[in-house]
């Protein structure tokens, strides 16, 4: 018997995914949910990070604020990268005004039996979160997400944030076997934490590869995307988006490792990016998260910049080209939102 398709089949997010016409160009906003919205900071008081995100009832709140709030096209499952790796036992922690650190980073073959595969029975609250938020979400689909193995690599093996990824990039180049050893555990933990999301009712994933712009197009192909490719491969019931940051140059190999979806930082033009990535790929992006404190002239302008780009690619979801920033005026995200759904052809522009 085949499911009944879901309510979220024919909107205008996975319609623009699956590269179908659109009633509207639909948006979304990376990292929509958080510090930006009071709301979230009231919710958060008093919950650490990690205990929120294991928190169904919590998760549910938050995914759903923007979803209230700028009427946006999709949700995003509230969680974080670091959420798988806590489940199978890394000791790590969220440090407020920091992100993820790890309390032992990886070092030696030894610990790679720190990385044991990921069953759903390590997360129930998110096969919960996500049955309770599509059932809440109507139409409106869920996107699932996970880090993809290099920038989960680069936390792991540097213990925190990093600017350089010095270290990661040492042991892979320095130790390719380990490298690929690791790379390999971390795409089996990837792909499991993305099947919970799926299987739930998850209708589209975003594999977040945030940091893999630090490398050149000839070392990603040969160090990360066949592990990548892996993760995409386990989950292609569902329209697949790839993102990172600053990756002009890696952006068709992204997409040659099975994304639908290709997401594009602000760097590039989208029509230079759909030149780069070929055809038979949609693409999002890539208004500049920081042109929301700009003057709303200027931001209107920008916003019908990116529409007229977009037109160029088979399929477009817009997006910022990065997270939306703490500091933003919900305000202005609010303006993007009905200034993307109004359309080229809305005088207001
Ligand atoms: O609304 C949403 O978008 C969902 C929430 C979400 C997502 C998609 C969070 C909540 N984290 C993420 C993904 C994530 N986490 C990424 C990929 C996206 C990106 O590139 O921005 C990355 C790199 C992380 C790692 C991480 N977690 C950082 C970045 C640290 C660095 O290296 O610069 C930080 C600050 C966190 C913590 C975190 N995750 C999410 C929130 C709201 C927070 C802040 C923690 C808090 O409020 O205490």
């Amino acid at each position: 018997m085949t499911a009944a398709p879901s309510p979220a089949h024919d909107s205008a997010f996975l319609r623009a995914c699956r590269r179908e016409p659109v009633p509207h160009t639909p948006v979304w906003f990376m990292r929509q949910a958080g510090r930006a919205l009071p709301e979230y900071r009231a919710v958060r008081e008093g919950n650490a990070m990690l205990d929120a995100c294991a928190t169904p009832d919590l998760v549910t709140e938050i995914t759903l604020q923007p979803v209230r709030r700028y009427g946006v096209d999709a949700a995003i499952f509230f969680s974080d990268i670091v959420v798988p790796l806590k489940a199978v036992g890394v000791d790590l922690d969220i440090v407020p005004g920091v992100g993820p650190v790890v309390q032992s980073p990886f070092r030696t073959a030894a610990d790679l039996d720190r990385l044991p595969e990921l069953t759903p029975d390590d997360v129930p609250y998110i096969t919960e979160s996500v049955r309770s938020l599509v059932a809440e979400l109507g139409g409106t689909p869920l996107i699932g997400f996970a880090g993809a193995p290099f920038t989960l690599a680069s936390y792991l093996v540097e213990g925190g944030p990093s600017k350089n990824h010095a270290r990661t990039k040492a042991l892979m180049y320095g130790e390719p076997e380990l490298w690929a050893r690791l790379l390999d555990r971390l795409a089996t933990i990837t792909l499991a934490f993305l099947r919970v999301q799926v299987d739930a009712g998850a209708s589209a994933v975003q594999l977040f590869d945030s940091w893999v712009g630090a490398l050149p197009a000839a070392d990603y192909r040969a160090f990360v995307a066949p592990h990548s490719a892996r993760v995409l491969a386990a989950v292609a019931d569902v329209p697949r988006i790839h993102f990172g940051v600053g990756t002009g140059e890696l952006l068709a190999d992204m997409g040659r490792a099975g994304a639908d979806v290709v997401g594009v930082d602000w760097r590039v033009p989208l029509s230079d990016a759909v030149q780069r990535i070929g055809p038979g790929r949609a693409v999002q992006g890539n208004l500049d998260p920081t042109l929301v404190f700009a003057p709303r002239e200027v931001l209107d302008r920008k916003v019908r910049e990116v529409l007229e780009e977009g037109k160029a690619a088979e399929g477009h979801v817009f997006n910022l080209g990065h997270g939306v920033l703490p500091e933003t005026d919900p305000d202005a995200l609010l303006r993007v939102v009905e200034r993307v759904h109004a359309g080229l052809d809305d005088t207001a522009l």
